[in-house]
């Protein structure tokens, strides 16, 4: 019999979402940084192992901040697919249970979706006791089927999570071919490996005021060709991305320039300018164009 399911990876931001979907499936298919609010859309990726098709969406992180519009849309794409998923990775790190986890708590719980609890970055814990004991104390045990320590860092504990959702997952006929299906345009495949370089290179000097857009895309013979802006909303922050005699943009154009060398197999040539976009954060028509807001 074929089980096939949506399974949602909701939880705080930040506390590993995208680093366990990109190493579970062995690909990388999100973006990851060590800064909060990195995924910013719904990310979809199908897995099919045997009998079992597993369709995961990774989501925008939890925050505690929703006065800014960006983050009341980032907050509406993490609960939009909610009344059809079947399962709910809800995720925290270690055995930390704050405010703003039990906000996203509170945000799952009218689903009919099963609920498996996932303890991230257990390679931090130092006293594994620690999340037993975490575990005993948890006031909502009813809601989950299951409670699973892991690292998804270290891919450890992914073979009991994986056997979690096979049990949960409901009898059905496969969605999506079984050799794979490609859910995200090039176009944003694009866009979220620049924003990545830009996250991961600035950091907390420049948090997530970012957007990027794909100007111009060229397959050429023998090399890809990609003119590409990076969005900020102040003028302070321009100088930040470029850098000191460019410096910055360079590194970020670098590195962003490597992985899609690899992912299009090919030599790039990658263009990148950066502008200022005033309040583009909190524009909505902005948002929608950048496919934010949709
Ligand atoms: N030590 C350790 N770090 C981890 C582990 N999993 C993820 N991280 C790190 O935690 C940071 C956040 O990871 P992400 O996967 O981007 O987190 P996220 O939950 O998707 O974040 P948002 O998209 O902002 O909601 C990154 O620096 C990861 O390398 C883990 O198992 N152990
Ligand atoms: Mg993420």
């Amino acid at each position: 019999m074929k089980k096939c399911g949506l399974i949602s990876i909701i939880g705080k931001t930040n506390v590993g979402k995208s680093t366990f979907l990109n190493n579970f499936i062995g690909k990388k298919i999100s973006i990851t940084s060590k800064t909060v609010q990195t995924t910013r859309s719904n990310i979809f990726a199908v897995e099919t192992r045997g009998q079992n098709q597993m369709v995961f969406i990774d989501t925008p992180g939890v925050h505690g901040n929703i006065n800014k519009t960006v983050n009341r849309y980032l907050r509406k794409k993490t609960l939009e697919n909610l009344d059809d998923i079947d399962v709910i990775i809800f995720m925290i790190s270690g055995s930390m249970f704050t405010q703003v986890d039990q906000k996203a708590l509170n945000l799952i719980k009218r689903s009919k979706a099963k609920k498996l609890f996932v303890m991230n970055k257990i390679d931090l814990v130092k006293n594994k006791g620690d999340l037993f004991q975490f575990v005993d104390d948890f006031k909502h045990k009813d809601v989950f089927e299951a409670f699973l320590p892991i690292s998804a860092e270290q891919i450890d504990g992914f073979q009991a999570v994986e056997e979690e959702i096979i049990k949960v997952l409901p009898n059905s006929d496969f969605l999506f071919p079984e050799e794979g299906y490609k859910f995200q345009t090039i176009n944003f495949e694009i866009t979220e490996i620049i924003r990545e370089k830009v996250i991961r290179n600035l950091g907390d000097e420049l948090p997530h005021e970012t957007a990027v857009h794909v100007e111009r895309i060229d397959h050429k013979k023998d090399i890809v060709e990609i003119e590409a802006e990076i969005f900020v909303s102040k003028e302070g922050q321009k100088k930040i991305v470029i850098g000191s005699n460019g410096e910055k943009i360079k590194i970020i154009g670098t590195s962003a320039r490597r992985e899609l060398e690899q992912k299009f197999a090919s030599k790039v040539f990658l263009k990148l300018w950066c502008k200022v976009k005033k309040k583009w954060i909190d524009n909505q028509d902005y948002l929608e164009s950048l496919g934010i807001k949709n």
